[in-house]
């Protein structure tokens, strides 16, 4: 276990994570320093528990020196390795850590870990309740919202940590050592911090580099590039599909989802896919892979059906918001990449009206082209990303440029007819007009409900 009493820890970033690492670092004895870009100002409401803990701040920039001075540095997700100060104490040989990695080194118990470009926060809340409803302890944590860190003092060597990871967090993982490591998809996304498609997928691939096995991988047989990954895996491999029949794992059979621990094992009825209560296709993959991935953690087929039906979608995950004068409100906010959008878009047959836009990662819109075409009546453009979008997909579709959140909202619940759709599914990031994707579904709810009760648009 990493010795951290009386070692000089700088933790970079003061988001979540990195709050939530330091004051487990100080507690374990550390001497902790806390870097942020942020001004002061900004980190105002965190700095007097930090200073009452005996935590040092650095705020308003990284100083390098400040970076030299360490024994170890852990490092928030959001936080690019290439960052100029990390690039040069690595050089001196200084251990560079992410706080998944931190956290895996105390963590108790086992660990069911989920990635994915899409469906990782469904996947992982969904699991999280049918362990639970399996009776095992579990804690669940990681990128959907809840730092891996801060599960350590309550897990113990009965837990299961259920656990969403992303490629910013795997990126730096050593030692993090999943007993069941699930693969959803991998599609394009975060190209401006991986530099390249290639360079992001082996970044999820991080998710089972530690592995023996004695563990397991969950795949989906239906993606390319994760399927490809099973070429990398010493553990062994468990699919999900559905289009195909899988030799050990779950796949869709006379109208059910169906499991297979191995191929010479029975065929499990687990749930008709009448009673999936989420929307969409790839809520059903989603509903696949937590399936395979719970019965190898030994929850039978019953407790397992008993989750599913009861679960309702994760806020602004093509979440249902209302409907007003006949036009059903989507709120799907999380759509931050193209195939997200394409996924959510496949979810209805025809008359959306689809609010795209927001801060570009280096995207290529022109993939949506054929389902813009097949269901899409107008698309609204709002932030930085609009001109891009704009132009990529000029002839494809009717486009009006909004701008704004609520001006797109305005013009699509104008155009839209009874019976058709205004979905927000943006496939950008959120960051050039709000603070987070969460920040932007709650203000696209805000004005459907000002919307429902006929209060006027203002302007957010
Ligand atoms: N910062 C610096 N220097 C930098 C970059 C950032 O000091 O070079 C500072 C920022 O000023 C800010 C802090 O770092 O104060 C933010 O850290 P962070 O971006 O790591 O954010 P956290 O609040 O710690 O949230 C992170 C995850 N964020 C990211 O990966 C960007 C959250 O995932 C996660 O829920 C949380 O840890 C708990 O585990 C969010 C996310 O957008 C939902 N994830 C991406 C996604 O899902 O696509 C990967």
């Amino acid at each position: 276990m990493l010795e951290l009493k009386g070692k000089k820890v700088l933790v970079v970033g003061l988001g979540k994570s990195g709050l939530a690492a330091a004051l487990f670092l100080r507690h374990k004895g550390a001497q902790v320093t806390v870097s942020d870009v942020r001004s002061a100002e900004s980190l105002a409401k965190d700095i007097p528990a930090l200073l009452e803990e005996g935590i040092m701040v650095e705020a308003g920039g990284h100083g390098l020196l400040t970076f030299r001075r360490q024994d170890l540095i852990v490092v928030s997700p959001g936080v690019p390795l290439d960052t100029p100060e990390l690039v040069q104490v690595r050089k001196f040989g200084l251990p560079i850590i992410g706080e998944l990695e931190l956290a895996a080194r105390f963590l108790k118990g086992r660990i069911l870990a989920i990635t994915g470009s899409n469906g990782k926060t469904t996947t992982t809340a969904l699991a999280g309740e049918i362990l639970k409803e399996g009776g095992l302890p579990t804690l669940v944590g990681g990128n959907i919202g809840v730092p891996v860190v801060s599960l350590i003092e309550e897990s113990t060597d009965a837990t299961w940590s259920v656990l969403e990871v992303s490629s910013f967090q795997l990126e730096s993982t050593e030692q993090f050592r999943p007993a069941i490591a699930v693969i959803l998809n991998i599609t394009p996304d975060h190209l401006d911090r991986h530099g390249s498609f290639e360079n992001y997928a082996r970044a999820k691939e991080r998710i089972f580099a530690a592995q023996q096995a004695s563990d397991c991988v969950v795949l989906n047989a239906d993606n390319a590039r994760a399927a490809e990954a099973a070429a990398r895996s010493v553990a062994p491999v468990h699919w999900f599909s559905l289009e195909l029949r899988v030799r050990q794992g779950a796949w869709i059979q006379d109208g059910y989802v169906v499991y297979r621990q191995a191929p010479d094992r029975e065929i499990e009825q687990i749930i008709p896919l009448s009673k999936i209560p989420l929307k969409g296709e790839h809520n059903v993959e989603n509903v696949l892979a937590a399936v395979c991935a719970a019965r190898l953690a030994g929850v039978p087929a019953e407790p397992i059906r008993a989750a599913i039906e009861r679960f309702q979608a994760v806020e602004h995950r093509l979440e249902y918001v209302a409907t007003v004068q006949g036009v059903e409100f989507y709120n799907d906010s999380k759509a931050t990449n193209v195939d997200a959008t394409a996924k959510a878009l496949a979810a209805f047959s025809s008359g959306i009206h689809l609010i795209l836009g927001g801060k570009d990662k280096g995207s290529d819109y022109t993939v949506l082209t054929q389902l813009l075409r097949e269901r899409v009546r107008a698309v609204y453009t709002i932030g930085s990303a609009a001109a891009k979008i704009e132009s990529q997909l000029r002839g494809v579709v009717s486009i009006r440029s909004c701008e704004t959140l609520s001006r797109a909202v305005e013009a699509a619940a104008a155009s839209a007819h009874p019976g058709e759709v205004v979905l927000l599914a943006p496939a950008c990031s959120s960051f050039d007009q709000f603070e987070s994707y969460e920040h932007r579904g709650r203000v696209f709810k805000e004005l459907v409900s000002q919307k429902a009760s006929g209060k006027i648009w203002q302007n957010v």
